[in-house]
């Protein structure tokens, strides 16, 4: 399969080290020591210090599961904010609470997850009802590379080079009817697999499988994503291999992971953390400084990666999260205090 290689930024890290893949960088203790000039002195600084320097670059083995290259153009016309959030960032601090509540629980717990035989449908109020498998989702749609921010409702976010194409060219191959209203989304139901399914305790407290919806329009947007890689090559199974969704102007928790189904509906379907309390997470969840969290603000957040060796980077969150050009019009005449 030919590699194209996409055009984007690096972070310094990665131009010190350009001839070897980040994730390898980040994996070797005494590389970074040696890249942060550290020499010697690496070996005899404090540990708590030392942690505080590999929690910066991220010193889990993310690089443990079988990513391979993806054949993409890089679509120059979405470009975050800010330096890319470093590989082994992306792929340690999670939220995938199938494997695990704690960040770094997915990248440790998930390495095991099959995604070979994987079947996504798409089914509900469409033409032509479809069966997907694991190769389709790389082949059926030319993808693209596109930089999004991804901003958490936990006021911490990233900026992460994703692989996939549109939502709506899938839905388009599918022929939604002219009554459906909205589209669900619904993740891999399978306990031995993810063993945060076993229990309401280890899972969170969600019921499981976890779901999630867009309304139509919102799912025809151009800028809703289907993500199949990430740094040109697939999934890592704790950012959801092998296929989910990316909605950068809604918080993180609408971007469902793994995704087995796809069904378009002529109403609104329930949504994993809506349903487990609604009165902190709407159906909506547009990123929105000005509308708070019942329990914290969401006027700013931390970017991950970034800011020096012992704390994130504090920034102003945007309204959408930067994106309200391509979607505000959604919203117009929408009460967004009420509808968060
Ligand atoms: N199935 C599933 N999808 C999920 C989650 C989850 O727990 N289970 N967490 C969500 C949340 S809260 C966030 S912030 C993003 C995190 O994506 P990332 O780990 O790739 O950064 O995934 C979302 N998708
Ligand atoms: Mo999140």
């Amino acid at each position: 399969m030919k590699f194209t290689q996409g055009i984007r930024q690096k972070a310094p890290w990665e131009l010190k080290d350009s001839d070897v893949t980040p994730e390898l960088v980040f994996n070797d203790r005494r590389r970074i020591i040696k890249a942060l000039g550290l020499g010697a002195l690496g070996a005899s600084i404090p540990g708590q210090v030392q942690a505080g320097i590999f929690d910066l670059f991220g010193d889990k083995k993310a690089s443990q599961f079988l990513t391979s290259p993806l054949t993409y153009t890089s679509n120059l016309s979405f470009t975050g904010n800010g330096a890319i959030t470093p590989f082994n960032k992306i792929t340690t601090h999670n939220n995938f609470y199938e494997f695990g509540t704690s960040k770094q629980d997915p990248s440790e717990n998930a390495q095991g997850l099959s995604v070979d035989p994987w079947k996504l449908v798409i089914e509900g109020e469409v033409e032509r009802p479809l069966t997907l498998d694991l190769d389709d989702l790389t082949q059926m749609i030319a993808l693209e590379e596109r930089t999004y921010r991804l901003r958490c409702v936990e006021a911490w976010s990233m900026v992460v080079p994703w692989v996939g194409f549109p939502l709506a060219s899938l839905l388009k191959k599918a022929g939604v009817k002219s009554h459906a209203t909205h589209v669900a989304f619904e993740t891999l139901f399978d306990p031995e697999q993810m063993p945060g399914q076993k229990s309401r305790l280890m899972g969170g407290g969600i019921h499981y499988p976890y779901v999630e919806g867009l309304t139509i329009n919102e799912a025809m947007n151009p800028l809703s994503f289907m993500a199949v890689g990430l740094y040109g090559k697939t999934l890592p199974p704790q950012n959801g291999a092998p296929i989910r969704l990316v909605v950068p102007w809604k918080y993180g928790f609408k971007s469902i992971k793994s995704i087995v189904r796809i069904r378009v509906m002529d109403k609104q379907p329930p949504t994993s953390w809506n349903q487990l309390a609604s009165r902190e997470y709407g159906f909506y969840a547009n990123v929105n400084p000005n509308v708070d969290h019942p329990r914290w603000s969401q006027a700013t957040e931390r970017r991950i990666g970034e800011g020096g060796l012992f704390s994130a980077k504090r920034i102003n969150t945007q309204m959408f999260n930067g994106y309200g050009e391509q979607v505000a019009d959604l919203y117009s005449g929408l009460d967004l205090t009420r509808y968060f």
